[in-house]
């Protein structure tokens, strides 16, 4: 048996993460998971670099975005909705991989955040793994 990152792909399973994530969240403490997603750091139509206007337009930076575990690129959009930058390649610099927040005032329910996937400044993010069949 084997377990990858979790790969979010409907509503469903993002409110089923929510619901077994809210009782072990402690109230207005921010906290992070990292979930399966991950930013292709090329454009796998020209393999080469995303273009500033892919990165400019939400809707394609969005697909820049993919599940590991399958290599699909997200189609369920769990992107925080409440902040209109995210997906922000926050930050620019490394790969980027995609996280669920909660406890602070702009990233209230976790909904999929953008960051990188090793961070020095956050030590105590979680994981959140699948069984894979
Ligand atoms: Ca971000």
């Amino acid at each position: 048996m084997s377990a990858d990152l979790v790969s979010i792909e409907t509503k469903e399973e993002h409110e089923f993460i929510k619901k077994n994530l809210k009782p072990i969240t402690t109230p207005n403490i921010f906290h992070g998971w990292y979930v399966g997603g991950k930013r292709r750091t090329v454009d796998p139509a020209t393999g080469r670099p995303w273009t500033a206007a892919q990165n400019a337009n939400k809707a394609e930076l969005k697909k820049q975005y993919y599940w590991v575990a399958t290599g699909k690129t997200m189609a369920y959009d769990g992107w925080d909705k409440s902040k209109a930058a995210i997906p922000n390649t926050q930050p620019s610099d490394g790969d980027t991989c995609v996280l669920l927040w909660a406890g602070r005032r702009d990233f209230l329910d976790y909904e999929f955040d953008d960051y990188l996937c090793a961070s020095d400044y956050y030590k105590d993010i979680g994981y959140i793994c699948e069984k894979a069949n």
